[in-house]
């Protein structure tokens, strides 16, 4: 297993429109393992694989205390259940440090396959509702900062390149 390196806004590979996974191979569990690994190491709650350069739908989460019931998504889809705009305060591994208020569905079906390619769905609300979209908005190279004003997102930029440029 390994810890990944995240890429961070503004890098311009977190712009990329993941593919479709056909392929449930070994090659395909290392990289799921090592994602989890990183989520967890990142004290994240869900991690995209675009995240970490690996331009394919594949998503893991852990809504759990003990961070020991990771759930991997893989192509993940859904459907809005309930429209009413829910404001909830995110962050992003990606976008580190910030947290926006962001307004999203509140209740999403999420249809995915599993690890070996089984097909499943949940009905979400709360955080994982907010997850679920958050992290299939990473697959199609979409980031939080998308919603805020021009303003915000330019001061985020700003500041976040400037760290950046600190530690090269
Ligand atoms: O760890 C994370 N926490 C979080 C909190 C509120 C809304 C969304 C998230 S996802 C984030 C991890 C991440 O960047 N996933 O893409
Ligand atoms: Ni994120």
């Amino acid at each position: 297993m390994a810890v990944l390196p995240i890429l961070e806004y503004p890098d311009p590979r977190l712009r990329t429109v993941a593919e479709p996974i056909t392929e449930f191979n070994d090659a395909l569990q290392t990289q799921i393992d090592d994602m989890i690994e990183t989520m967890y190491e990142e004290n994240g709650v869900g991690l995209a694989a675009t995240q970490v350069d690996f331009h394919y739908r594949l998503v893991v989460m852990d809504f759990s205390e003990e961070r020991n019931e990771p759930i991997v998504f893989i192509n993940p889809e859904f459907d809005v259940l309930d429209e009413e705009p829910n404001e909830f305060q995110e962050g992003c591994l990606s976008v580190p440090g910030f947290y926006e208020h962001i307004y999203r569905a509140a209740k999403v079906r999420v249809k995915a396959l599993d690890r070996h390619g089984k097909p499943f769905e949940m009905d979400t609300d709360e955080l994982m509702a907010v997850c679920v979209q958050h992290e299939i908005d990473h697959l199609d190279g979409k980031l939080m900062v998308d919603y805020l004003s021009p303003l915000k997102r330019n001061r985020i930029k700003t500041k976040l390149q400037k760290a950046q440029k600190k530690r090269a």
